[in-house]
């Protein structure tokens, strides 16, 4: 008889594969799913077609519909396989998961599963965008879609989105669509030169150079620039200046680096395309809600400034300001905390549900509000509870007090007596802007670092501490300081950092470890070459007594009695900010070593100019 395995040792056709196993098409059975997800091509005016995601709610009937465009790839809108929508998406998402919304998620021209050629924010059409389209029209063109398509729909739209899918909802809302209802740009970025994602007032954010590389060196996701250390303090330092670091790393291939290295001031390249601008040029009659966080360590800046810009420009009715505890971007994860400052409530998911929601379904479905949605919403932080303001002035319509620097390093609203004090600020051992090893890919460091405890760097030389005696009663600051510095320098260019700190009691009762805390309730870093002009940089006048005047990111905070308010002034804030060689040179991004020199910097509180910072303090200043 032949053995019991025979015939089972030949190779039938049924065993060989030489296509590929990936199937051209993949669906997702739907069985027990409460949604379905479909992708569709959505094409623009100039037949480019764009990747977008969209999630329906089962049985979904008349329902709005949620957009969000990004280049950080529309899939991770639902990156989870559940049945359930709301388990699907993403944690920014959830709010809109509820079962009452269609989304819609898109990847931008050029990014990820869409066609089309990439450019970093892409300017408006105009000068600097000689084409038929740009991320206005995008919208415009999905938006159109969406409603003509999606039959499901009730025809209006709402929009979301934060960092460069904030700076996407602004962009829409430069020619809106007519179905876009209402929208919030979160965290957007509106000027990257003035006070978002790269520069602040002309000093550069040099490790965002990852973020280059990671969006541009590949149509999904680069990588970050690799790293010879563990700290950037060292990486950022051994390189010399940010160009040397870039070229090392192969920037000049990327298109964006060129045009960018070679416009270090606030030129035409920046000018048009500043977004505070533009809103007010083009004000849209779209709800919207500007919203931001108030230690927003990427973009503090954008959506105060356009909120601003709108109101001064007349359109104040339509357009909203929400200030929160809240790092950047945290709106869309949960809000108990941000480091070591807890609050009684998850305040991000209580916005969300409370405000946000109700407020898009006003206009999204006419669901009436149970409360109307004040001028601006900002978190006290001290009180633990939000502020309604229904004239939330904007920064040029502020009263200031000066609190002056004072002799022996006191700080009061009292005209000081006179003096100056002096520090070696040395571009061999920049301050840095947390305590070192400092890597920059440490999410959590990196989200907290505008909170974190400023007493790491006070006893050093290089960095001036003036503070109040104890305050005897409460000191409530509403609005935008503004750092006032007269100051000489030996060298002929500068930075200047300047914080503004509540300093907590020796001991706290009930949360022991913030006893003695230095808390930056708001700063910020100055480029000294801007001092007249942010067009057109000039050298500073060696040993000559200079004003260097800027507004500090806004606040809404009280000073307890207990406490003390604290001014630090440093000349440089590393890695994250590029040194300041502190001799004049044309582009400071390819500055020689030899152009790197030690400098005595000069704070003056006396006759040659009263060094403060001219706070809007609205209660609290006089007896
Ligand atoms: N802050 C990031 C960014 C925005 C716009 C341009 C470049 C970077 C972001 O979080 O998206």
């Amino acid at each position: 008889a032949p053995p019991a395995d025979a015939g089972h040792d030949r190779v039938t056709p049924d065993m060989i594969q030489t296509g590929s196993d990936i199937p051209a098409h993949w669906k997702q059975p739907e069985g027990n799913f409460d949604y379905t997800r479909r992708e569709v091509m959505i094409p623009m005016r100039d037949g480019v077609k764009l990747h977008t995601v969209i999630l329906t709610p089962k049985d979904a009937k008349n329902l709005p519909i949620i957009l969000n465009r990004t280049p950080y790839q529309a899939d991770g809108c639902a990156p989870n396989n559940s049945p359930h929508l709301v388990d699907a998406v993403w944690s920014g998402m959830k709010a809109w998961a509820d079962g009452s919304f269609i989304i819609a998620c898109q990847d931008i021209r050029g990014k990820y599963g869409s066609e089309g050629k990439y450019v970093m924010t892409r300017p408006p059409r105009g000068p600097l965008n000689p084409t038929k389209t740009d991320d206005t029209t995008d919208a415009w063109d999905t938006t159109d879609w969406l409603v003509k398509h999606l039959k499901d729909s009730n025809g209006k739209v709402g929009m979301i989105g934060s960092s460069y899918d904030g700076w996407t909802v602004v962009m829409a809302l430069l020619h809106p669509h007519p179905a876009l209802k209402v929208a919030a740009p979160e965290s957007p970025m509106i000027d990257g030169w003035m006070g978002d994602d790269w520069y602040h007032y002309g000093a550069l954010r040099q490790i965002n150079l990852d973020y280059f590389t990671g969006q541009m060196t590949a149509r999904g996701s680069g990588q970050s620039v690799p790293r010879e250390n563990y700290d950037d303090y060292t990486n950022f330092l051994e390189a010399g200046s940010a160009g040397a670091y870039a070229d090392a790393h192969g920037f000049k291939q990327l298109p964006w680096w060129n045009r960018f290295a070679a416009h270090p001031s606030y030129d035409a390249f920046w000018q048009l395309q500043a977004l505070d601008k533009l809103v007010a040029k083009h004000p849209s009659n779209v709800p919207t809600m500007w919203l931001q966080g108030l230690w927003d360590q990427e973009d503090i800046y954008g959506a105060i400034h356009a909120w601003e810009a709108l109101k001064e420009a007349g359109h104040g009715a339509n357009n909203h300001l929400v200030m929160g505890p809240w790092w950047h971007s945290q709106i869309n994860r949960d809000g108990w905390h941000i480091g070591p400052l807890k609050w009684p409530g998850n305040t991000t998911a209580q916005f969300r549900q409370d405000v946000m929601v109700p407020w898009f379904n006003h206009y999204l479905r006419g669901t009436p509000m149970k409360q109307p949605l004040p001028e601006a919403m900002i978190y006290n932080a001290v009180e633990q509870h939000w502020d309604r303001f229904n004239d939330w002035k904007v920064a040029s319509r502020q009263k200031r007090t000066p609190l002056y620097l004072q002799a022996k390093f006191g700080l009061g609203f009292e005209t000081p007596a006179g003096g100056s004090d002096s520090y070696v600020s040395d571009p061999a051992k920049p301050v840095p802007y947390l305590p070192r090893p400092i890597p920059a890919h440490d999410e959590d460091r990196w989200r907290t670092w505008l909170v974190h405890d400023q007493r790491f760097v006070e006893t050093r030389p290089d960095v001036l501490s003036y503070v109040t005696p104890v305050l005897t009663k409460t000191v409530t600051v509403q609005g935008a300081p503004i750092a006032d510095l007269y100051a000489k320098t030996t060298g002929t260019d500068v930075d200047f950092v300047v914080k503004l700190i509540d300093v907590y009691p020796g001991t706290v009762a009930g949360d022991p470890t913030m006893g003695g805390y230095e808390l930056p309730v708001s700063l910020d870093i100055f480029r000294g070459r801007y001092r007249k002009s942010f067009a057109h940089p000039s050298p500073v006048p060696a040993n000559q007594v200079q004003q260097y005047q800027f507004r500090l990111p806004s606040v809404n905070y009280e000073f307890k009695p207990g406490h003390r308010i604290m001014v630090q002034i440093q000349s440089s804030l590393f890695p994250l900010y590029d040194r300041n060689p502190q001799t004049y040179v044309p582009n400071i991004l390819f500055a020689k070593p030899s152009d790197y020199t030690k400098a005595t910097i000069t704070i003056e509180h006396g006759a040659q100019g009263r060094s403060a910072v001219l706070l809007p303090v609205v209660a609290g200043t006089e007896d």
